[in-house]
């Protein structure tokens, strides 16, 4: 039975990925931080099925020891501080976390076993103010905010250890995705929990910042295959993961709202605390190369991603309401 070690497992990919090895048949182990109240909310319906051990990014010494106890095949680093804002307030710490956690990640590897495969989760937000659209595996990096710049940090210390020691290290370039299980701060939820909150009488207006930007959202259950897919190969390498299609926030309002029968322009306020410092306008990624060398393909549509996220919410919000 394969193997897999992955970090950040209580995080939206973290949930998904672990479900998806699950069905593949691997043993999972999951890195969590020790936090005085639990935060399994995403992995408590499969928490029997999975091995978790204590560990910390900024703590080598808890990495060698899990990497020496569990003896995965397997390493997926999905842990970071992976909110853009809070990196502008915390750009140190992001740093810790987002960039040198990857080599502390990677040296645990190459000290304790080589073989181990890894898979490193870098972002869209590297092309920040972006050189070509769409944007490949070949377009110049410009990140926008510290946390973009720790992402490129930890993409090239994986390269640099694939090309130093030869390890089976894998960075994908992957472009926003979401599901139900998404932060509420990360904007596509915000959208959708904020749209079911004025069809349910339970507030009357939504504060955004830009609505004028563009991200190519995908759904994350599709993204953790192909993170898989990359450590299947014969060869490590580097792949874009993307729909190949834009949409503004303006447009994920229309859509969000419009499913509800609501018109967000009655309801949507653009709200200057939430702009950032330095802004990324525009994302749409070309995974041509995941399509002709993984065989990977999205299966879920930009619509179709709304209407899950506004159903989930509305559903949970009309729970809550029947329970108080
Ligand atoms: P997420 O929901 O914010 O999850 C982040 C995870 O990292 C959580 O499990 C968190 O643990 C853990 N973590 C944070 N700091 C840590 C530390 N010092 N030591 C150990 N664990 C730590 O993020 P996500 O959306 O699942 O994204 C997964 C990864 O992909 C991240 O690296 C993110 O930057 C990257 N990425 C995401 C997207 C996207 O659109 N979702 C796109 C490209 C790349 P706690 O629960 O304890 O906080
Ligand atoms: O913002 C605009 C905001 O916070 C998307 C992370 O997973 O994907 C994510 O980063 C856009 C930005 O995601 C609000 O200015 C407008 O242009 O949902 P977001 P992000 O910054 O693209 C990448 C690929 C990652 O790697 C990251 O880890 O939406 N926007 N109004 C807003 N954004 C937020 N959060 N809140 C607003 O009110």
């Amino acid at each position: 039975m394969p193997k897999a070690l992955i970090t950040g497992i209580t995080g939206q990919d973290g949930s998904y990925l672990a479900e998806f090895l699950l069905s593949k048949g691997y043993e999972v182990i999951g890195m969590v931080r020790r936090t005085s109240t639990l935060n399994f909310d995403r992995i408590h319906h499969i928490q029997d099925q999975i091995t978790l051990v204590q560990g910390d990014l900024l703590d080598q010494v808890s990495l060698i020891n899990i990497l020496q106890e569990h003896r995965p095949d397997e390493v997926y680093n999905l842990a970071a501080q992976s909110f853009v804002p809070t990196s502008f307030e915390q750009p140190v710490l992001t740093g810790e976390f987002t960039a040198l956690g990857v080599t502390r990640v990677l040296d645990a590897i190459r000290i304790v076993d080589p073989k181990i495969r890894f898979y490193q989760a870098s972002s869209s937000e590297m092309f920040g103010k972006v050189r070509a659209v769409p944007q490949n595996e070949n377009t110049p990096f410009h990140p926008r905010s510290p946390y973009g710049v720790a992402k490129v940090y930890g993409h090239w210390i994986t390269v640099n250890y694939r090309e130093s020691y030869g390890l089976f290290a894998c960075s994908g370039i992957l472009f926003n995705h979401e599901s139900p299980r998404r932060g509420l701060e990360f904007v596509t939820h915000k959208v959708t929990y904020g749209a079911a909150r004025i069809k349910l009488g339970l507030a009357n207006e939504l504060r955004l910042g830009n609505l004028e930007a563009r991200r190519d959202w995908g759904y994350a259950g599709d993204y953790v295959r192909a993170m898989w897919l990359m450590l299947q190969q014969d060869q490590p390498d580097d792949y874009v993961i993307a729909t190949g299609e834009t949409h503004s926030v303006k447009e994920l309002c229309q859509e969000a709202f419009g499913y509800l029968d609501l018109d967000w322009e009655k309801y949507v306020v653009s709200d200057p605390r939430f702009y950032r410092p330095a802004e990324v306008d525009l994302l749409v990624g070309d995974a041509s190369k995941a399509r002709r060398v993984l065989g990977w393909e999205p299966t879920v549509s930009f619509r179709e991603l709304v209407r899950m996220m506004v159903d989930a919410d509305m559903e949970m919000l009309q729970a809550e309401m029947k329970q108080s």
